[in-house]
């Protein structure tokens, strides 16, 4: 669909006017703000990183077109949470782990598990994995989740289960992983209960966890 392109095209070319509009747009006119987030401007997102990659556009530019990104999510955001059910299923402490600031793709797993009445506590990004351990201690989490973007900070998602383990607090929680570079084989390898690929498998994942 047209939307979906333009959507695509307003993250390179990092112009937050015109994503703000097709933000408002999927809403007047009835798209499905999910797939536009998804089809539309994650997958600008990931061909901007592509781009990066490969040299051929530089650091300010994913910073500026992540900026972009975020402005055209938060409007679409609201909506999408304002749709939910309201009884709530289960509590997840989420955290974009250690040393890592990547959180838009986290923050859309956040919204989209909002709508299926699960409760989040968002801990933002870059937090330990002490902080994140006492969180799910104090608010008594059903899933303690982790997001990691970076090859490098992947370990922290093991380090969690590790930490988790070594206090005897493994059983007391469920855990997911996510993030670009985490796999299912990833998550089997450390021990983690659940992987999800995209927002829509966290929630399916999540919800499985809660039964
Ligand atoms: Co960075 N970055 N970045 N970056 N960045 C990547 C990850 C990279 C692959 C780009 C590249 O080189 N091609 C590369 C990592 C290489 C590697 O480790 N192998 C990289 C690099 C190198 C870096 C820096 C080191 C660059 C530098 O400074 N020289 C630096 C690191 C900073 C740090 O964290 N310490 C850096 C910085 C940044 C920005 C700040 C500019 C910006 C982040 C802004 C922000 O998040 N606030 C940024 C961005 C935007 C990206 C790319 C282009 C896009 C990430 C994104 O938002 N994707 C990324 C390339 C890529 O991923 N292909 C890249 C869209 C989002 C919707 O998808 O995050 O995958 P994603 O989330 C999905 C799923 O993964 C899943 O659901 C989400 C929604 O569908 N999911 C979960 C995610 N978390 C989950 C948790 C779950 C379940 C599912 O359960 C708990």
């Amino acid at each position: 669909e047209e939307i979906i392109q333009e959507a695509r095209e307003t993250i390179l070319q990092c112009d937050q006017n015109r994503a703000v509009k097709i933000a408002e747009r999927t809403l007047a006119e009835g798209y499905d703000p999910i797939e536009v987030i998804s089809s539309g401007f994650s997958y600008g997102i990931r061909q901007m990183g592509e781009l990066f990659g490969r040299g051929e556009v530089f650091l300010p530019q994913l910073i500026l077109s992540s900026e972009v990104m975020k402005a055209a999510v938060q409007i679409l955001d609201a909506a999408i949470i304002q749709t939910g059910s309201k009884q709530s299923k289960g509590t997840i402490v989420i955290a974009t782990v250690e040393g890592d600031v990547h959180d838009i793709g986290k923050g859309i797993v956040v919204s989209l598990l909002k709508t299926q009445g699960i409760q989040v506590y968002d801990l933002g990004r870059d937090v330990s994995t002490a902080t994140i351990i006492e969180k799910a201690l104090e608010v008594k989490a059903d899933i303690i989740g982790t997001s990691a973007l970076l090859t490098t900070t992947l370990m922290s998602q093991k380090k969690l289960e590790d930490e988790l383990r070594k206090n005897g607090l493994r059983d007391q929680f469920k855990t997911m992983v996510g993030g670009a570079p985490a796999t299912q084989r990833w998550a089997d390898r450390i021990g983690a209960d659940a992987y999800a690929e995209d927002a829509a498998e966290a929630v399916t994942k999540a919800l499985m966890l809660l039964k």
